[in-house]
């Protein structure tokens, strides 16, 4: 999978915790592509500190003036790629400009900062040995993966947490976890850790929940 990112719109960092913990729980591959480096090149500062032990690649492009794609084009070569991530960050742009294909792309909203959904259905792109799916994209999802493997779908954290003093250590409130202690160290990103534990809340929240109904 590759999460395309850009700002605008305004990147939501949740949304890509998510993504990234769904595609690691089921052991799909996971990149991320900025794009619109010709509008926000700090945009790739940002995503590198939260995500560079987070996924395989990231790639820094431009649809609009083709920075980059080359480079993206070279890791896609044999694979099937699901382009997935918010609306309007250009999915469909960078699909059309790496098969010179000509599909409906549209704007980001100034009011809403929310893209117009023009690409409604996936689609799947085949050319130069490339698979692309293309998706509508959207603006929120719900994470539906248990606790214990939520904990183990940060791949920044594992090597710390084999150290943990509990084997089922979540990293939040238990005693001697070396993952907390990394965070304190700035081994492992404070922001995205802060993130993870918001996220776990949700999680034993929805179990709670669940057990309840
Ligand atoms: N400046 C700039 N605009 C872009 C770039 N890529 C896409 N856009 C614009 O962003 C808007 C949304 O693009 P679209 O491909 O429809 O996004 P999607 O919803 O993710 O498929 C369109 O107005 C595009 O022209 C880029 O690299 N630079
Ligand atoms: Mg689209
Ligand atoms: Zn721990």
């Amino acid at each position: 999978m590759v999460i395309v990112v850009a700002n605008p719109p305004e990147p939501d960092l949740y949304l890509f915790d998510k993504l990234i913990s769904t595609a690691n729980s089921s052991e799909i591959p996971c990149s991320i592509v900025v794009n619109k480096v010709d509008l926000q090149p700090k945009t790739a500062d940002i995503i590198r500190k939260n995500y560079q032990s987070a996924v395989e690649n990231i790639f820094t492009v431009s649809a609009k003036t083709g920075e980059g794609l080359e480079e993206l084009a070279e890791f896609l070569k044999g694979k099937l790629v699901v382009f997935s991530g918010q609306s309007a960050v250009g999915k469909t742009s960078i699909v059309n400009r790496l098969f010179g294909e000509n599909k409906r792309t549209g704007e980001v909203s100034v009011k809403t900062q929310k893209g117009k959904q023009t690409t409604t259905v996936s689609e799947i792109t085949e050319r130069r040995g490339i698979s692309v799916i293309d998706t509508p994209g959207f603006t929120s999802m719900d994470i539906d993966v248990e606790e214990d493997v939520f904990a183990w779908s940060y791949p920044e954290f594992t090597a710390f947490s084999s150290g943990c003093k509990f084997a089922d250590c979540r990293h939040v409130n238990e005693p001697d976890c070396m993952v907390k202690k990394a965070v304190e160290s700035g081994e492992i990103f404070k922001d995205r850790y802060l993130r993870y534990k918001e996220i776990f809340k949700q999680i034993k929240e929805k179990q709670k929940y669940d057990k309840k109904y």
